[in-house]
Formats: C-alpha cells, sequence, structure tokens
C-alpha cells in the first residue's frame, strides 16, 4: 500500500507566494526572482511531502495564479483579446490574463466586499472570468474558448516541473486537469453568438496536445500520471461520458508507458460510476469521504488489475481522521485486491485545506488536538499505510492517540451544549414565518418609515481606508489602547453617517469600520468557533482567507452588533439599517464540523443571529438587514441535492429573520448574477426587501422576473462598484428605467451592487452623490412624484 498526495497548498509557508507575486506586481520583484521563489517553494513542498512518506508525491500541482489558467496555457487556449501570436507565454500576458491590465499596467481586478473579484475592463485588457471551483472557495480562471479553437502545445511546464523535481531527488507523479472537465470549465465564447457552441465540441482538436503532453512526459520518464476529471462528480448526459470514454481511450492509446490515475473527487461518481470504473486507464481515485458508497460499487465493476486509489482523508475540512475506522473499511479491500493495487490518499488536493498546524501555537489546546491540517493528513495516511503494510501494532501509539482524540470530540462540553440542542430541536412552523404576509408587513413599514418613493441606500459598508486598516493592526498588536481605538471607530463611523446625511440618502448605515472579514466578525462574537493565526487557504491568485473553524454547537452569548448601531443612529434621525451576516453565509465561509449534518450547524447560527436580530429591534432599528452573499454558492453540484439544500438553507434565513414584527423591515443582500434557477427560493426567504447585483449585466439579470414575479421589494444595484470609476447620474437613472419596465416602481429601491469597503472614498464620494440625484429624477420620470 502507497500514499499519495493528490496536491499540496501551493501559497507556501508564511504565504510566500502571496508576498512574492505582490512584489512582483508592484514592480518591487523581477520575473526571475519571481521564479526563484516559486521554484524554492516547489522544493519546499516536494522534499516536505517525501519525507512525511508520501510514495506518489505531485507536481505540477504549483500555480502562479491558478491551474486551470495554466492548463488554458499548456494547451495554448489563449483569447484573441491578448494578441498572442503563438511561441511561449510570458509572465505579463499569463498575469494580464489572470488580472487584466489597465492603462499604466494596473491589474483591472477588484475584490468586493464579499469578494466576488470581478475583472474591470475601465481601459486596457479584462481579466478572464473568475469562477468558483466546485462547491470550493477556491476560484478558478474560466477558459474562453470559441468555435474552431486550435490547440497546440503552448508551455511543458508540467514536463519541467517533473524534471525539476525528479533533479532534486524527488519522483513526482504530474498531475494534469483532464481534457473533458478543462472543456466543461470553459466559457463558451461564440462572435455569432448564436448560443449552441458548446466546448466539449473541440474534444478531438484538444485530445492531440494532452496525448503529446503524456508521450513527453513518458520520455521524460514519468511513470503514473495523475489526470484530474472531477466533472465526474457532476451530472453528465450520455454524450459527455460518451466522449470521457473516447477521450481515455484515446490516450491510453497515444501513451502506452504512461500509467493515468484518474482522479475525481469532491462527490460520488453516481451514475457516472460504470463509465469511470471501466476506462481503460490503470488506477481510478476514489473520494470516500464525500461518497463512501463508492468504494463497494466501483469493487463491483471494476476489473480485478485497477489500482485503486482510497481518498480517506478529508482533505475539505480541518479535522483529525478517525484512523481505526478508516483501517476497518480499508483492510479487507488490502487483502482482497492485494496491496499493490491500494493507494491511499485525500479525498482530494489539499488546495483546500491550511498548511501545518504545527505552527497554530495561540490555539485552544482542546480544539487542537481535534485538527489536521495538510502536513498532518499526509502524517495520517503515512499512519494508516504503516498499518497496512506492518500490522497495527506498528503503529499502536499514533492509533491510540487518533483514538483518544476522536472520543474527546464525540464528548466534550465545548462541542455539545444541551441547551442549543434542545433549543434547535424546539423550532416550530411559527419561528420560521412572519406574522404577516408581505402585502400586509409593507403597509406597516411604509407607515413607520416613511420613505419616498424609490428610497436610495447602501449595502453597508463605506471604504476601509489605510487609516482603519493602520488602527485595526495597531489594536491587534496590543499598540493601541482599546478606549482609544472605539474612540478612533467613533469618529469614522460619526464621519460618515453625517455624509449620508448630507447628500441626502434615505436609509443610512454605520459603514462597518469595526469589522473586518465579515464572516470573521461574527465568529469571533459566538460561541463554537475558534480562529487561527496562520491556517491561510489559498482563495485566488495571492488572495486568501482564515476561515474560521466551526468545532461546537453555536450560541450567542451577548449582542454583536447593538452597541455600534445604537451609536450610529443616535447622530441621526433617518433610519439606520442594523447589519448581519446570515446563517448560510457564515456556515459556508467556516470549516464546518462533520459530526452533525450542515443543516443542522446552520440553523444554530441562524438561532444565533436571530438573537441579534431581535435585540436590535429591541433597540429601536426600524430597518435590519441579514446578507447571504454566499447563499447561491452553497448549491449542491448535483441538481438532484439542490431541494434538500435549498429547503434548510431558505429556513435558516427565516428563522435569523423572523423573530421581529411585522413593521420592522427585513433587508437581504446578495452579490451574484446567476438567479434564474434558484429565483423561487429566494422568493421564499421572504425579506422584506433585497438588494442585488445587477449594473455590470445593465439589468439583464432582471430577466428572471419576466417568468417569476418577485412578490417583494429590490434594489437593483445600479453602480457597478467592481469598476473603479464613479457613473454619471444618467448612466444610474436609464438603468433604474430598464428596472421600472421590469418591476414595479412601487417595488423599487436604489443603491450601489455591493458593498464600498475596497472602494476609495473619492470614487465613493461622487458616485452616491450621483446615485441621489439618479434617484430623484426617477422619482419624476417613473412615478411623476
Ligand atoms: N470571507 C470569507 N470567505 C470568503 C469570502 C469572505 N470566501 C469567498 C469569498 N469571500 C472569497 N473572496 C476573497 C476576496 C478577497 C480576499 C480573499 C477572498 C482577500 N484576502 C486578503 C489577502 O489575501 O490579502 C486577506 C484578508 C484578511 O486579512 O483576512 O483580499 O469575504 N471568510
Ligand atoms: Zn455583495
Amino acid at each position: 500500500v502507497t500514499v499519495a498526495a493528490l496536491g499540496f497548498p501551493r501559497i507556501g509557508p508564511q504565504r510566500r507566494l502571496k508576498t512574492a507575486l505582490e512584489a512582483h506586481w508592484a514592480g518591487r520583484l523581477d520575473a526571475a526572482d519571481l521564479q526563484r521563489e516559486a521554484a524554492t517553494l516547489r522544493a519546499l513542498a516536494w522534499r516536505r511531502q517525501a519525507h512525511l512518506g508520501v510514495d506518489h508525491v505531485p507536481s505540477n500541482d504549483f500555480s502562479l495564479y491558478d491551474h486551470v489558467l495554466d492548463t488554458a496555457v499548456m494547451v495554448g487556449a489563449i483569447p484573441a483579446a491578448y494578441g498572442w501570436t503563438g511561441g511561449p507565454v510570458d509572465l505579463p500576458l499569463y498575469f494580464a490574463m489572470a488580472r487584466g491590465t489597465q492603462d499604466g499596467g494596473t491589474p483591472g481586478r477588484q475584490a468586493c466586499d464579499h469578494g466576488c473579484a470581478h475583472e474591470t475592463s475601465a481601459s486596457g485588457l479584462p481579466a478572464l472570468e473568475m469562477t468558483k471551483w466546485f462547491d470550493t472557495n477556491y476560484h478558478y480562471l474560466a477558459p474562453e474558448l470559441s468555435p474552431g479553437q486550435a490547440f497546440a502545445l503552448t508551455s511543458t511546464k508540467v514536463v519541467d516541473d517533473f524534471l525539476e523535481a525528479k533533479a532534486q531527488g524527488v519522483f513526482t507523479r504530474p498531475v494534469i486537469l483532464g481534457p473533458v472537465t478543462f472543456l466543461k470549465l470553459a466559457k463558451s465564447k461564440d462572435p455569432n453568438s448564436n448560443g449552441d457552441f458548446q466546448p466539449l465540441s473541440l474534444l478531438s482538436a484538444l485530445l492531440p496536445v494532452y496525448a503529446e503532453i503524456l508521450q513527453r512526459l513518458a520520455q521524460a520518464g514519468a511513470d503514473w500520471v495523475q489526470i484530474d476529471e472531477p466533472c465526474l462528480a457532476l451530472d453528465l448526459t450520455d454524450f459527455e461520458r460518451a466522449e470521457i470514454r473516447r477521450a481515455y481511450g484515446a490516450l491510453t492509446h497515444a501513451a502506452p508507458r504512461i500509467r493515468i490515475l484518474l482522479a475525481s473527487y469532491f462527490g460520488t461518481y453516481g451514475d457516472n460510476l460504470a463509465t469511470a470504473a471501466n476506462l481503460p486507464v490503470d488506477g481510478l481515485h476514489l473520494d470516500l469521504v464525500r461518497a463512501p458508497g463508492d468504494l463497494d460499487a466501483v469493487i463491483a465493476l471494476a476489473r480485478d488489475s485497477l489500482v485503486l486509489e482510497l481518498g480517506v482523508v478529508d482533505g475539505r475540512n480541518v479535522w483529525r481522521a478517525d484512523l481505526t475506522a478508516i483501517l476497518d473499511r480499508v483492510e479487507p479491500v488490502v487483502a482482497a485486491r492485494g496491496p499493490d493495487r491500494v493507494i491511499l490518499a485525500p479525498s482530494c488536493s489539499l488546495l483546500h485545506t491550511p498548511l501545518d498546524l504545527a505552527i497554530e501555537t495561540d490555539l485552544d489546546p482542546e480544539v487542537g488536538q481535534w485538527l489536521a491540517f495538510a502536513v498532518q493528513k499526509l502524517e495520517e495516511l503515512a499512519i494508516l499505510a504503516k498499518a497496512l503494510n506492518q500490522g497495527r501494532a506498528a503503529v499502536r501509539s499514533e492509533l491510540d492517540a487518533a483514538g483518544a482524540a476522536v472520543a474527546s470530540r464525540k464528548t466534550s462540553p465545548r462541542i455539545h451544549d444541551p441547551a442549543v440542542q434542545a433549543r434547535a430541536a424546539a423550532v416550530t412552523a411559527h419561528d420560521v414565518a412572519r406574522a404577516t404576509p408581505f402585502e400586509q408587513r409593507i403597509v406597516l413599514q411604509q407607515a413607520r418609515l416613511n420613505l419616498p418613493p424609490l428610497p436610495t441606500t447602501t449595502i453597508g459598508s463605506f471604504p476601509q481606508t489605510a487609516a482603519v486598516r493602520q488602527a485595526r493592526a495597531a489594536h491587534a498588536k496590543g499598540q493601541l489602547a482599546d478606549a482609544d481605538y472605539a474612540d478612533f471607530l467613533r469618529a469614522e463611523t460619526a464621519r460618515a453617517v453625517a455624509w449620508q446625511q448630507e447628500i441626502g440618502l434615505d436609509v443610512l448605515v454605520h459603514g462597518e469600520f469595526e469589522r473586518n472579514d465579515m464572516v470573521q466578525y461574527f465568529g469571533e462574537r459566538l460561541n463554537g468557533f475558534a480562529f487561527t493565526r496562520h491556517a491561510w487557504v489559498q482563495s485566488y491568485g495571492s488572495r486568501c482567507v482564515r476561515p474560521p473553524i466551526l468545532y461546537g454547537d453555536v450560541s450567542r452569548p451577548a449582542p454583536m452588533t447593538v452597541e455600534w448601531w445604537a451609536y450610529a443612529q443616535s447622530l441621526t434621525a433617518r433610519p439606520m439599517k442594523g447589519m448581519l451576516t446570515g446563517p448560510v453565509t457564515i456556515l459556508q465561509w467556516s470549516f464546518v464540523r462533520d459530526d452533525i449534518p450542515r443543516g443542522e450547524t446552520c440553523r444554530q447560527i441562524a438561532l444565533a443571529v436571530r438573537d441579534e436580530v431581535v435585540d436590535l429591534e429591541a433597540a429601536g432599528a426600524a430597518i435590519i438587514q441579514i446578507d447571504e452573499a454566499a447563499l447561491r454558492e452553497g448549491l449542491p453540484l448535483r441538481r438532484g441535492d439542490w431541494d434538500a439544500y435549498l429547503a434548510w438553507a431558505v429556513e435558516a434565513f427565516r428563522i435569523a429573520a423572523s423573530g421581529v414584527r411585522d413593521e420592522t423591515q427585513i433587508h437581504t443582500h446578495m452579490c451574484y448574477s446567476e438567479f434564474n434557477d434558484i429565483i423561487a427560493a429566494i422568493g421564499a426567504m421572504d425579506a422584506d426587501v433585497i438588494s442585488i447585483e445587477t449594473a455590470r449585466s445593465k439589468m439583464e439579470l432582471l430577466d428572471a422576473f419576466e417568468a417569476y414575479a418577485y412578490p417583494a421589494q429590490i434594489g437593483p444595484g445600479v453602480y457597478d462598484i467592481h469598476a473603479p470609476r464613479s457613473p454619471a447620474s444618467g448612466e444610474m437613472l436609464d438603468l433604474l428605467a430598464k428596472a421600472g419596465q421590469r418591476l414595479s416602481p412601487a417595488q423599487l429601491w436604489v443603491n450601489p451592487d455591493c458593498g464600498l469597503k475596497t472602494r476609495k472614498w473619492e470614487e465613493v464620494e461622487p458616485a452616491l452623490a450621483n446615485m441621489v440625484a439618479a434617484a430623484k429624477a426617477a422619482r419624476q420620470q417613473l412615478i411623476g412624484a
């Protein structure tokens, strides 16, 4: 039995890759030095994994920005806009595709408040579109493919990295993103745009490049090659399955000396299982964390000679594995198939876990003993392999230690809070619904709020200036006293409130200067969450997140936002919104416990948020916004699982929102643009007002509301906050007029697309003043008011 790692965290210790990339982009590190640092980080990762006992160390899992972009470059799929005429892709071109360019060479990509990180193209080249990688929090760059797209081997990075590692004495298993998944992830760019061009139709043109790569790897001496086809965890058509069979028939034929390990992960093979198990490949990876049932199903179908790679350790989460339970499961497989035909692995690439638990010196030791990051997961696999190869007695003490940690998690009062469980179990229909329907509530709300038609507001945050970030950092380091930090934040808040009032916004926000990451802010104030210092996970390019670790039953010991809200409201007679992050988003952006269903954890968070909503109302808030930026991201990979997810996700929002009286108005915000397929679920959330992103699509998004009559009020964003420019009021008026054609003017609010945290005051000030002017003009035009 051997051990494989499908991929290792590439951002490096202390996020060294981030530091190097950002220095390079700022002009402080030249290309050669960036490449040198990248080579050092690759060498570190290879040596580390080999040292930890990994037999199949991956290469080509490293990337300077994104492995899907690397694949596009490998096959020469460079969109025409970048002016490439063949030959090697240099770093400026590579980073132009990754980040866009603006005149003067500054990159165009701007993360918005909720991190949607869209490119801008005010001038210069746009970046490729960024999309979430399956159901992870990693974002890849979507290749763009047109009809007649030609492919040519353009980068030999996969061969170069294999040889680089070999020269260092590490014989690696190169990783390549498979041709079918590559094409399925690509965006179709059809200039004739009749919309029926399918990138998968390019498979025949693409396969020769893959064949050439495999042949070159064979020449370089490679043995196993890992080809990732995670599309096998998705719903596929018969045609797509047939194309997968055709692809692997061709590739195994073209490179008979290469042993292909085909890897899918993030879910069950499901109805693709017969296809996968019968491919002419040498090995098949199974994600036994997400799909434990795949093991027996594959064994029943696959030929005896197929090597099975068992993904037994969770590559998507941070919990220590139950080693004994894994051995109980795997020992019979090894006995039946033989040790040479079993490889142990994480369930997926370790890209999605933090690097090393050992450096988390501040973590609570009780919580710490329950965790395993990438390095620890490879240690677990080495222990398992040793137990399988030499008998359990060879690793007795390691198994006992793992067993003790598992037992402690089952019983610790830090995790299990009977009061929280009883409360969650006692939720009734009454708790998940407002007292009366929207039509009645809105009358009471309007009587209380007395807002003009087309009321103006913002999403919640205002620019986090260098001064704000410096003050937070100084406070965190203990260099700025609590009282001084609070004074500073109060002054920022007061300034923002006065300014909003001055420019004539109708519904104000306090600006969120006290908040860092919105999930972190709430997690730090809730029971059941732990925070790390160094546990970074790559989100996209050089950007990382440190997801909170949600380890136990969730409750709210004390109000989290009421003081800031009350202070801000005391400065104005206009309504001040209470601003909260919703339960699904908190869940989605955390590492979540695996001992109870996600839906149950989400319900606990929802009850904690409900407590805050009720307290805000009691303090006098007439409007409370509960953002669900990540509701759509949580959608399961398979359509068949959507309804169950949406049922508990929508219920969680309703639990959070339904503790208030009719005359209290609940807002929500979502900053993504694909609504059509979940619009009914969004309606079922029963918020009084929703703000959404529409400015970039020029209100095209509102097409969703043709087929579905959205029942409540809606603020389609009129100011595209992702672009570093301030739109004129005429532009915003046009958008409002467009919105007025699809929605009743009585339904409409006027607001930007998203929060303004990542913008500059110089952009925000004129933009919001223009937005208020546009609303005034629209009141005349649409309503005659
Ligand atoms: N919070 C959390 N998770 C998230 C998001 C979030 N996951 C999805 C989405 N938003 C990811 N988008 C981003 C956008 C910007 C950054 C990271 C993820 C970013 N990070 C800083 C960096 O890498 O320099 C570090 C931020 C920090 O200090 O915490 O800019 O909003 N939990
Ligand atoms: Zn947003």
